[in-house]
């Protein structure tokens, strides 16, 4: 069984990027019976989408969870749901910036995240990393990227295979340059990964446990 986690090339003028750092230290890890791959994803709407959808087909996995920088974040945080816009504040990798333009023409204005999301922030707390359910990843590359690997698996499933998407905070060397901003080490994420796999690949319904906000 395979398991695919992205991550994604630096962006904003950063010379890195924690996700593909973290997912990149996972590469070939066997968890719950399974192969990690890691694979490195560009920082460009549409070709991000290309990238996911060649290493699906290459790899047939199981699960796969997608996994950006969310600067300013204080936790790792489990999407919930993906939606159907592009709208970049800043240019993407290429210099495209699209203003509320749909991911996928004709295609649902969200989806749901099919990772138990409670239950991998119940486990992270539970093993000491702070983490909460976020109710938006953005509408940048990460939420384009997040989408479009739901409506693969809406349209064009891998038998069995369930998908996600996690933002994590900066690390500590990219908060230095930045006073003020929070982090989080690199080896908390990449613990923090490899529970949020474990639990995926251990639970099929997720907890009934609050994740709101009021918001
Ligand atoms: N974070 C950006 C894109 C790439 C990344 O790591 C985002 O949240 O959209």
């Amino acid at each position: 069984m395979n398991i695919l986690l992205t991550g994604f090339e630096p962006f904003d003028k950063d010379a890195i990027n924690p996700s593909w750092e973290a997912v990149r230290a996972l590469d070939g890890a066997r968890v719950e019976d399974a192969t990690v791959h890691a694979r490195r994803i560009s920082c460009v709407f549409g070709a991000a989408l290309h990238e996911l959808d060649a290493a699906i087909d290459e790899l047939r996995p199981q699960l796969v969870i997608g996994v950006g920088q969310a600067g300013g974040r204080s936790e790792i945080t489990p999407e919930r749901v993906a939606i159907n816009i592009d709208d970049g504040r800043i240019c993407d990798n290429a210099g495209c910036q699209p203003i509320d333009e749909p991911v996928v023409a004709g295609a649902p204005v969200g989806y749901f995240s099919s990772l138990p999301i409670k239950a991998i922030v119940r486990d992270l707390r539970a093993a000491g990393i702070p983490a909460a359910v976020s109710n938006s990843a953005g509408t940048f590359v990460c939420n384009h990227l997040f989408f479009g690997l739901m409506h693969r698996i809406a349209t064009r499933p891998v038998q069995g295979m369930r998908g996600g998407f996690i933002h994590i905070p900066y690390l500590p060397e990219q908060a230095a340059r930045l006073p003020g901003m929070p982090s989080m080490s690199l080896d908390a994420v990449v613990a923090a990964l490899r529970i949020a796999v474990a639990t995926s690949m251990n639970l099929r319904e997720d907890v009934r446990e609050t994740g709101g906000r009021l918001h």
